[in-house]
């Protein structure tokens, strides 16, 4: 009920309210620019009293607005940025995962872009979107005019790496989150005249653990003030990579920073800042229990920082707990703009603790989950995955459980977190969504690796499969699928991404689905090296390295609408191998 009424209550004031209020005043809403880390840990900011690092740009959002003490997120990166995007929890919107399509959010959620869409604005994403690839999944379809960065949830290589715009492959250029920010600048300037919504999600400090020389030369044998809780855990190397990639981010806030300033936007422009999820190493991290992966404080709270000039008032500190599932809520009260959901929001609007004019706040709870564990917060308790429960004022290290001293408490939040799991997470039922493959308005498909399943003695590249490619593929007995669902009858030009020694070329490889097939052979030698490991400043673990495959052009395919594997594998294998295999695209022909 209370969800209900929230919602109730932004489209009353939307209605009533803002119009009279707009007309008085200037018919120009906020511009917005959301500024998303990806796995910096609340400590990895000198704002939050971390000596190891400095990052100026991003403290300064909190001399010149405002910073929140306990700030929720989940432990990891595409429920995040989903939970962000919809106000809801990510459950709702069928995240389940990082990868192999879990991360997508479903198409029966409306996303913040829809509200800021809807509202006028112009919308653009920059960065790592990680809630969908193939339309109508991909940011474009979700609500943002222009999109540029990649889908998956990481990257092998951050220096020049393939990227998507629109749709389209495109070469990055230069280091990714330089390239990510030039591209959100360009955005900016282009809509200065008007309202726009830039979302810039990045993808650092996440590793690879790359970063340009210049930031990395302060930190490559720095000495660190502060340390892990469990010293003997940290691996000091990836420490210092991933605070000179704290320092990158810091320096790209500031050129957005100077760029609004340059623009005289800097007024009429919310800046918020925050993270995806806790540190991906144990370093210092304020002395919290957890990181990365965690449901306990370390790796659930994040740095946010928010400022609107001559708003929120500068220095304010807000104590209260709140989460991202606030931000869709309170960006669009703060804009005067009606929330273009018809799904209860999970979020509130944190509008009124930003201008000190909430009178009686409330206690809440803010729910954690990842793979089943679920933790609650209240402004003094957290019950953890486990049922037990830490006084976060008198303990902010989870040491010590105060379940049997507090046996009220205990029971009041355990009742909340069975509540939740029976309301919630039952929309994770198991996921059946198959890839969605051929709509007019978006007429390249592209099924990465990552969204397939390999059969035989296919193997990928890295455990991770974000960024992996399929190899070691070396009969006819082996299969590579992807489940996908063919939306429009029509010709679709076939086209494999590959690389293959010349000592193996003359394979005949065939693509099929639901009755349909095509073949081709491998006539071109293609084997450029593995890249990626000259730009790590630690060894990598779970990230594949890539290589620059190359387009085979496999010819027409005749696609009927409906749902099936569409199955790629070899007839004839002359060599050793058939290829090592990146993508499949279908582009639908007119
Ligand atoms: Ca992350």
């Amino acid at each position: 009920m209370k969800l209900h009424f929230t919602i109730l209550c932004i489209l009353l004031s939307a209605a009533v309210c803002s119009q009279p209020a707009m007309a008085a005043t200037s018919a120009r809403r906020p511009n917005i620019v959301v500024i998303l880390a990806d796995d910096q840990g609340w400590g990895d900011l000198s704002v939050n009293g971390n000596p190891n690092l400095t990052t100026p740009n991003i403290d300064s959002l909190a001399k010149t607005g405002a910073i929140f003490d306990r700030f929720y997120v989940c432990p990891v990166c595409s429920p995040t940025r989903a939970e962000f995007l919809t106000g809801r929890y990510h459950p709702r919107g069928g995240v389940r995962d990082v990868s192999r399509g879990g991360e997508r959010l479903d198409l029966d959620e409306n996303t913040i872009a829809d509200t800021f869409k809807a509202a006028g604005y112009a919308t653009g994403a920059f960065g790592k979107w990680h809630n969908g690839t193939q339309w109508p999944y991909h940011p474009n379809a979700r609500g943002f005019d222009e999109y540029y960065g990649f889908t998956s949830g990481h990257w092998g290589s951050y220096f020049d790496p393939p990227l998507d715009r629109n749709g389209q492959p495109v070469q990055g250029k230069g280091f990714i989150i330089d390239d990510l920010t030039d591209h959100a600048l360009q955005f900016i300037e282009r809509n200065k005249e008007r309202p726009f919504f830039c979302y810039v999600p990045g993808n650092t400090p996440h590793s690879p653990m790359q970063v340009p020389e210049r930031f990395w030369q302060k930190f490559a044998k720095a000495d660190l003030k502060l340390r892990s809780r469990d010293p003997k855990q940290e691996d000091v190397d990836f420490t210092r990579a991933a605070l000179a990639m704290c320092e990158n981010i810091d320096w790209n806030v500031g050129r957005i920073l100077r760029r609004l300033d340059e623009l005289k936007l800097a007024d009429h422009t919310i800046v918020v800042y925050f993270s995806d999820n806790g540190p991906n190493s144990w370093r210092w991290n304020g002395g919290m229990k957890g990181r990365k992966g965690s449901t306990d404080e370390g790796g659930v709270r994040s740095p946010f920082l928010i400022r609107w000039p001559g708003h929120i008032p500068a220095g304010t500190r807000v104590p209260q707990i709140a989460g991202a599932i606030d931000l869709l809520p309170t960006l669009a009260d703060f804009a005067g703009i009606p929330v273009a959901s018809p799904k209860p929001l999970d979020g509130v609007s944190l509008k009124p603790l930003l201008l000190g004019t909430a009178k009686d706040w409330p206690d809440r709870m803010i729910f954690t989950h990842w793979t089943g564990k679920i933790s609650v917060r209240t402004q003094r308790y957290r019950l953890d995955s486990a049922g037990k429960l830490f006084d976060m004022q008198a303990d902010p290290g989870q040491d010590r459980d105060v379940a049997k001293e507090q046996p009220e408490m205990a029971a009041r939040l355990s009742k909340a977190v069975g509540d939740w799991r029976k309301e919630v997470l039952p929309d994770l039922k198991s996921d059946d969504r198959p890839f969605p493959v051929g709509h007019p308005q978006f007429p390249l498909t592209q099924l990465p690796a990552r969204d397939g399943v390999p059969h035989g003695g296919v193997q990928r590249s890295a455990a991770a499969p974000n960024c992996s490619f399929f190899q070691n593929w070396t009969n006819p007995e082996d299969r590579i699928t992807w489940e996908i669902e063919v939306a429009t009858a029509g010709r679709y030009e076939a086209v494999i991404y590959y690389t293959c020694p010349p000592a193996d070329v003359g394979s005949t490889v065939e693509l099929s689905f639901n009755g349909s097939r095509i073949e081709g052979m491998v006539t071109e030698a293609h084997d450029p090296p593995l890249r990626g490991a000259e730009n790590d400043r630690v060894p990598r673990r779970g990230e594949s390295y890539v290589k620059d495959f190359k387009p085979l052009r496999l010819g027409v395919i005749e696609l009927k609408p409906g749902r099936g594997p569409l199955t790629l594998r070899a007839l004839k294998v002359p060599g050793q191998q058939v290829m090592d295999a990146r993508a499949v695209h279908l582009r639908l022909l007119p």
